[in-house]
């Protein structure tokens, strides 16, 4: 397919270039700049001849419609949302990409059996209402009526969040889960593997199981100043000896067969003064492992572990689930297609895990997922110095939609994938 390869790299700089311009690259979920990077993405979608929509839990959705209506439909895409002070590629390179090979088809008149979709899939980064992968939850009819109900600090429901993006969720539930043929999402790494192995592509073979829960470390606030030391209960020193645990824990449950990786990268202290011994602290937990059993232990055996150091303190902690998303392996059809696409793209391959979560792991509720990386600089990401070269954002469009033909021809001939 004749991908256009400056024209992927002209609209990943325009996208990326709609950004909060006092912290670049910045466009959260549900903000201004996110409805502007939407509005100039649905317009891209339509000059390229697809027929595009949002659908009812606010993804951006251009189709491609194909021969035989009966397939499901083949799903590419991302998500164009960023965390705070985030990259220029994460998201946004899948979100391209797709509709770079939808382009392709549509400019060639070219209809494959199975209908394509291009999905900019809503909020995939943890937002503001806690939760992440918004969109691909509504696709696979896993947004409930209580993750609707959760408020941001302002107040605004997430299910009036949705509605804001031209969402409608209020029909979520009632169809049927969509069925997919399969789903397949171009990435960076977001990791060295690729970068240190001269690697061109990744084939990833599953995707990491991700744990998020909330500490609440309680002591008493009081003035810093006429508080002896003896008298205090400050929430903050509990923290700090967790926040150590947490750190030290993981790196002693490392093995090359499970890693695991823990972060505390949220902190709320109040009243957050510097006049006054801390009363009360809440800590963001984040666990993640292939090894879905060992992250559940994890928090468990943190408090259990620290909480003779906080009673000491005069401290109590608590632990509340936040959310909790299962280790998803990437089917195996969709595995060899991608392998044999970068074969017939002329690049090398190599097979690779992601430590990264992906809208994959819900979108796998409704068909087989896979999933190709490229190569990002020094394994950076969700920071300003995300790089990858366009050369390399090329190779990568050019197996995803290599992968694409070779699923249309095997999926719609049954007993082959
Ligand atoms: O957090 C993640 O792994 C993904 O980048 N949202
Ligand atoms: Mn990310
Ligand atoms: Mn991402």
């Amino acid at each position: 397919m004749p991908i256009d390869g400056n024209r992927l790299w002209r609209r990943i700089e325009t996208l990326a270039g709609i950004t909060d311009p006092d912290q670049p690259w910045t466009r959260r979920s549900f903000s201004r700049r996110f409805l502007e990077g939407r509005a100039w993405l649905a317009a891209e979608f339509e000059a390229a001849g697809l027929a595009t929509a949002i659908d009812a839990g606010g993804n951006l959705v251009g189709e491609w419609a194909g021969t035989d209506p009966a397939l499901a439909p083949i799903v590419i895409g991302s998500h164009s949302d960023t965390v705070p002070a985030g990259g220029r590629f994460d998201g946004i390179l899948g979100v391209v990409a797709a509709l770079e090979v939808a382009q392709c088809l549509a400019e060639r008149g070219e209809r494959l059996r199975h209908t394509l979709k291009v999905c900019d899939f809503l909020a995939e980064e943890p937002s503001e209402f806690g939760l992440s992968c918004i969109g691909s939850r509504a696709y696979a009819g896993k947004l409930t009526p209580d993750m609707l109900a959760l408020k941001r600090a302002d107040g605004l429901s997430l299910r009036d969040a949705i509605t804001s993006v031209g969402g409608r969720p209020d029909e979520l539930g009632r169809s049927p889960v969509p069925r997919t043929a399969a789903y397949v999402e171009l990435h960076i790494e977001q990791g060295r593997i690729l970068e240190t192995a001269g690697c061109d592509i990744g084939v990833v073979t599953d995707i990491v199981g991700i744990r998020r829960e909330r500490i609440t470390v309680t002591g008493r606030a009081d003035h810093s100043g006429t508080t002896p030391m003896a008298y205090r209960a400050d929430a903050l020193v509990g923290a700090a000896g967790i926040i150590q645990a947490v750190h030290a824990r993981a790196l002693a449950l490392q093995t090359p067969a499970q890693p695991l990786v823990a972060t505390i990268g949220h902190m709320v202290v109040v009243p957050n003064a510097a006049n006054a011994v801390p009363g009360e602290v809440t800590l963001s937990l984040e666990v993640r492992s292939a090894d879905e059993a060992a992250i559940i232990r994890f928090g468990e055996e943190l408090l259990d572990a620290t909480r003779p150091a906080i009673a000491a303190l005069g401290l109590t902690a608590r632990s509340e689930l936040i959310s909790h998303v299962v280790p998803t392996a990437c089917a195996r059809p969709i595995q060899d297609a991608v392998t044999e696409a970068a074969r017939l793209a002329g690049y090398s391959s190599r097979p690779i895990a992601s430590g990264a979560g992906h809208d994959g792991v819900f979108v796998a509720a409704t068909g087989p997922i896979g999933m190709i990386f490229i190569p990002c600089r020094d394994g950076r990401s969700h920071t300003p110095e995300e790089w990858t070269e366009p050369a390399q954002a090329e190779a990568g469009t050019r197996v995803l939609a290599e992968t694409v033909r070779l699923l249309d021809q095997r999926l719609a001939a049954p007993g082959t994938i």
